[in-house]
């Protein structure tokens, strides 16, 4: 995961097997980086045979100007059931918004009051700061992008490294488009707009999407 660069925010989210999640929040415009992970718990050196009290976490960078945390916060809401997921495997798969930003917390604050004005119950998410963040294991990582040999590496050909390539913007929504959770022709599209990137990079990506055989 690369340091973080002026402008990105953080924020978590626990809602299950995080394998899914990261693909989900990863197919998003202004999500820049993705990253599975233990946390929520203070057992030291979580891995995921011995998670102790952590839950499966998925750490997001976002451009706030692109995404808003309230959008992140949608998504979180409308693509798990915090009860259920609570009930399968308990602290594992414990429901739970990590803040990192006082922004954050009232957009959670205001969900929550609106749910009780309509007279709904507390949701079984917990709220918390986010604290230490342990990364899962490298299978865990992108997970549904691994499964297309073709499509992992060109994306590993587009970077210097390994590690930059799993970080990478462009990885996070081939992992989206993996799972279904993106489309080929949007993704396209918006590479237009990554003006951070040069243009000539950005003809290289899109050339590389073009020519992935799922
Ligand atoms: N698909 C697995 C969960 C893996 S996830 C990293 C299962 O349903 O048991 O927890």
């Amino acid at each position: 995961m690369p340091d973080q660069e002026a402008g990105w925010r953080t924020a978590a989210f626990s809602m299950g097997c995080f394998w899914s999640p990261e693909a989900l929040f990863g197919a998003r415009e202004g999500v820049l980086a993705t990253q599975t992970g233990y946390a929520g718990g203070a057992a030291e050196a979580p891995t995921y045979r011995e998670m102790g009290d952590h839950s499966e976490t998925v750490l997001v960078r976002y451009d706030a100007a692109v995404v808003s945390y309230g959008e992140l916060l949608r998504l979180f809401r409308e693509h798990h059931d915090p009860a259920n997921t609570n009930g399968y495997k308990g602290r594992q798969y414990q429901s739970i918004l990590h803040w990192t930003e006082p922004e954050q917390l009232e957009a959670i604050e205001a969900w929550l009051e609106e749910r009780r004005l309509a007279g709904l119950p507390e949701p079984d998410t917990e709220i918390r700061e986010l604290g230490p963040f342990f990364p899962a294991e490298e299978r865990h990582q992108k997970y549904y992008l691994k499964r297309y040999p073709d499509a992992w590496e060109k994306l590993l050909g587009l970077f210097p490294s390994h590690a930059e390539a799993e970080s990478s913007r462009l990885a996070c929504r081939l992992n989206g488009l993996a799972k279904g959770f993106a489309n080929r022709s949007a993704l396209l599209d918006e590479l237009e707009r990554w003006t951070g990137e040069a243009p000539e990079r950005r003809r290289e990506l899109a050339a590389a999407v073009r020519s992935i055989r799922w």
